[in-house]
This record gives C-alpha cells, structure tokens and sequence, in this order.
C-alpha cells in the first residue's frame, strides 16, 4: 500500500511481517519493535539510529568516480537544499519507524564564508530539526563536528601544530554543544580522522597528545558551564585518513583518558569496521570497552574481511550481531547510546528504495542477534562453562588474587611442593 509523503511517496511505513515472502523487501521479518525480550522492548535493546551524512549527504563518489546518487533532495541553493534534506530524513526515519538520527554539523548545515555564518546557518536549520523533531518524536543520538573535511584541518584539528586552527575546532565544537543542548542529543561524539600522523619525523607526538586532553579538558568544561546532558563518546579509528590516529582503538583511546584524567567524562563509540581496520576481531572493541565500562554506543557497520579499509556497510552477519547484542545485554544496555547505522548504501545503489532495504536488512540482522544472544543468555550454558573455568578463583588463594591481597610469598607457599601431574622431559 502506497503511502503518502514528500520524497518516498511509493513506500509504504515499514512493518514487522514474519510471514512475508523473501521476494517482500520492504518490511520486517525479525524486528518486532514492540516485542519484549528480557524485560526490555526490542527497539529500546536495540536503539537504532540513522546517520545523516551517509544516507542523506551522501553521492555515491569514491576515489576514482563520481557521483551516482540522484537524491531529489539536492536541489536549489545549498540553504535551501539543507532544509529539503531534512525534510526527507525525517519521512525517511518515521516510514522506517527509527527514533534516532545522527549527524556532523557541517552536514546538517552548509558552511559559511566565516564561522559567523556557517553559525547563523546552523541555527536557522536546528530551528527547522527541532520542530520537526516535536512533530514526529524522533530525537537525536548524536552530534559530531566535522573537524577533519575542511583544508584548515589537513594537519590536525585538537593536535594541528598551529594553535589558531585549534582554536577554530574549539570554537567549533563550543557551538555544536549548543546545538546538542538546543535539540536534546543524548551523546556528543569525538572523532579524530586527522588526529595523528602522516610522519613521525615532523610530529611532536607528546605536545599533540597534551593538546588533545586540553581540547577535550575545554568541553568538558564548556558542557557542564551550559548544563548540557549529553554523554561525551570518543570513537576510536587506527588510520585512514591519517597513517596513524592516536584514537588507535579502544584501549588506546582508554589509556589516553586514564592517562589524562578524563575517564569519568567520556565513554567509547565502538565502530566496528574501525576495529577490524585495527586488525582485531569484529566484537573485539565492543568486548574491552565494555569490560572497561567505557562502552557507550556504537556505530553498527561492517567492512568487508578481505579488505583494509573503512567501507561502512550495513551489518549483515548475524554472527557479529550476535557477538555485539550478547555483550549489550550482558552489561544492561547501550543507553544513552544506541546502535548508529554509519553506514551507506553502495554506489550502485541508485533508487531511493535502496536506501529502506538496507536499513531494513541491518535491522532484521541486529533482531535476529539480539534473539540470538537473549537464548545464549537465558540457557545459560557458556555462563556456566566460563564460571568453571575461573572457580578456583572463588575461594581461599584464588580470592586473595581476586581482591589483590595475595603475595608472592604465599604463591611460592603455594606452588613449591606440587608434583607436576606429567613429568617434563
Ligand atoms: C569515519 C567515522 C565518522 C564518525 C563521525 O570513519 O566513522 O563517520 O562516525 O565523524
Ligand atoms: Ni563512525
Ligand atoms: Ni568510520
């Protein structure tokens, strides 16, 4: 049934049909909003959110070609194309029944010829989000400054070695914590594509690190100054564009809030096509930054394993939703974050309808990992098994070890007389 609407006119809201035959692209056979899974609702699990750079910004060029996307969106001045894009994002979001969007705020708004103007541009287009936002319910996950696209950031924003580009990101960042306040954004993200190197020789690697924490020490400041609520996430990435980031993953960038004194303020935004890029496991990231406690959200892409660079495709493997939904349920869920689709819909894709099936494919993905590790959990079978292999820990030495009360002393008491059940040759 066609539904009516500005630019999706031919697509109707998107619905849980179990039953839907494998030629039905457009609803969903896994994703029951409603259904409640371990006394949560599934949408409240899993919290989808929509990127807007991606799906809406995005042209389908890459290094080598150019455009390939038509969106009708992209037309008239770039004000006025602004605010059209944003009228589509917002039929897109309540057809697909997500309740949460993220963006840059270079992509929500066009940059001025001052950062007066790309200012002013950014309030007359927040003023146009926040209502439909009153209209429609759907809230923001996330802002981000883009701090990385502009010619003035090519050699660093936070760690440029010339502190007047330093001071424009900060001022940057000063206006998107205003903008995150006046939308209500849940988080506030840090990612430093061009914090790092290209080379080491004319890189003072201390001083950028000391700027970096300074950069961050100032919005932590500037946040609470204006009472803004949401959480600080920092989102890790080895390389690309940089040979190196000092975000290298999440236990680098873990160090570096430890380091700094910064872990109380920050959380991690766990991308996972970054940390393969890292040369990790999928979930690895997911897994350390929750065991840190420092998992806050995540931007729920793939890449493709035999490739080595960021292609930020839709999930699609249920082995990884599972690994990422076990870890999520494990420490109660991902709230204030959420899982973002950064990700885009690739080149060849040129129909609207292109950009539904995607999010649909991903989403029925993440339904299924998140039943998937609901039943890992309530069988509690691979509990059971890990909580054998570390009992000995439960009692007597092993306790000590576990409240850090043992001594080597008592480990050589311990050790000295045992016979080794298999004599080594
Ligand atoms: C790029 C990053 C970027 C951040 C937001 O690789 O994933 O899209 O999520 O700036
Ligand atoms: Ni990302
Ligand atoms: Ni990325």
């Amino acid at each position: 049934m066609a539904a009516p609407g500005e630019f999706f006119a031919g697509i109707p809201k998107i619905t849980y049909l179990p039953s839907a035959g494998p030629a039905d692209v457009l609803c969903f056979k896994h994703y029951n909003a409603e259904e409640v899974l371990m006394g949560r609702k599934m949408e409240d699990w899993l919290r989808f959110s929509v990127c807007y750079w991606h799906s809406f910004c995005g042209t389908g060029a890459d290094p080598f070609g150019d455009q390939t996307h038509q969106w009708p969106w992209n037309e008239g001045t770039p004000m006025e194309s602004a605010k059209k894009r944003l009228r589509a994002a917002f039929e897109f979001f309540t057809k697909l029944g997500v309740k949460y969007y993220t963006f840059h705020d270079r992509d929500m708004a066009p940059e001025g010829s001052t950062l007066e103007e790309s200012n002013r541009n950014l309030d007359e287009i927040t003023d146009l989000a926040l209502e439909l936002q009153s209209q429609t319910g759907v809230k923001v996950l996330w802002v981000t400054c883009n701090l990385f696209a502009h010619p003035r950031y090519m050699n660093g924003a936070a760690t440029n070695p010339d502190c007047h580009v330093l001071a424009y990101a900060g001022a940057q960042v000063k206006k998107g914590l205003d903008i995150a306040k006046k939308l209500g954004a849940e988080n506030f993200v840090f990612w430093g594509g061009r914090e790092g190197f290209l080379s080491i020789h004319n890189t003072d690697v201390a001083a950028e690190l000391n700027h970096m924490a300074s950069f961050f020490r100032m919005a932590v400041q500037y946040k609470e100054k204006i009472g803004a609520k949401c959480q600080f996430l920092i989102e890790p990435k080895p390389k690309e564009p940089c040979r190196h980031q000092y975000d290298y993953d999440a236990m680098s960038v873990i160090g570096f809030l430890k380091h700094y004194g910064l872990e109380n303020h920050f959380k991690l935004n766990i991308e996972p096509n970054h940390t393969t890029l890292a040369g990790h496991s999928y979930e690895h990231d997911i897994v350390m930054a929750s065991a840190f406690g420092m998992l806050g959200s995540v931007d729920s892409n793939t890449g493709s394993p035999d490739l080595g660079w960021d292609t930020d495709q839709f999930p699609m493997d249920i082995r990884n939703t599972t690994m990422v939904m076990k870890t999520v349920l494990e420490q109660g869920g991902l709230q204030p974050g959420g899982l973002n689709f950064d990700a885009k819909v690739r080149r060849e894709s040129t129909d609207l309808e292109d950009l539904f099936i995607a999010h649909i494919g991903a989403m029925d993905a993440f339904a299924r990992g998140l039943r998937n590790a609901v039943h890992i959990i309530e069988d509690g079978l691979i509990a059971g098994m890990v909580r054998e292999r570390y009992s000995s820990f439960s009692h007597g030495l092993g306790q000590k070890v576990e409240d850090g009360s043992a001594t080597l002393e008592e480990m050589e008491c311990r050790s000295i007389h045992v016979k080794e059940k298999t004599a080594l040759k």
